[in-house]
């Protein structure tokens, strides 16, 4: 069982696409263990983007980022952060492929919808950026067995 870091985008809330997104992400069986509507600070944008620091288009991330609310969640599920990063589609959702998040919503690189984290390494270490420990909540869902889960 893993767990991923998945952040709903600005985009995201403004297009009211929040309910799409986290009912695609249900009706796949993944668990929502922990979830939050807020704002991105400056600070919080430059921890979590931290690999991106010197990338040509870090400026422009961070704006985008903390421009309105987001949504954050924590994922769960059998290898949750591969089967989230497949459901999210490509980075360029010009080359997302339909049938994904950014492949049947999106046009923009930085307008993208939705972040979910890249490897095991990387949820370890932004999964505790977004939440306290009290606030993921460890619970059983009576139809997890129906999903392999
Ligand atoms: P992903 O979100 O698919 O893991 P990363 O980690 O390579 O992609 O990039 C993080 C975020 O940075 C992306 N979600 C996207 O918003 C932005 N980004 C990545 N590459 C570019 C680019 N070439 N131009 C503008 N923004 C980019």
């Amino acid at each position: 069982m893993e767990r991923t870091l998945v952040l709903l985008k600005p985009d995201a809330v403004q297009r009211r696409l929040m309910g799409r997104i986290i009912s695609r992400i249900e009706e796949k069986g993944l668990k929502v263990v922990a979830m939050k509507m807020m704002r991105i600070t400056r600070e919080l944008a430059e921890r979590h983007y931290a690999e991106h620091r010197e990338k040509p288009f870090f400026g422009t991330l961070v704006e985008f980022i903390t421009s309105g609310p987001i949504v954050a969640l924590v994922v769960e599920g059998p290898r949750a952060i591969e089967v989230m990063r497949t459901m999210m589609g490509k980075t360029n959702p010009l080359e997302a492929a339909p049938g994904t998040i950014r492949g049947d919503y999106g046009l923009s690189i930085t307008m993208n919808l939705i972040h979910g984290s890249d490897s095991q390494k990387t949820a370890a270490r932004e999964i505790p950026i977004f939440f306290a420990p009290e606030e993921i909540l460890d619970y059983d869902i009576t139809d997890q067995r129906w999903f392999g889960g």
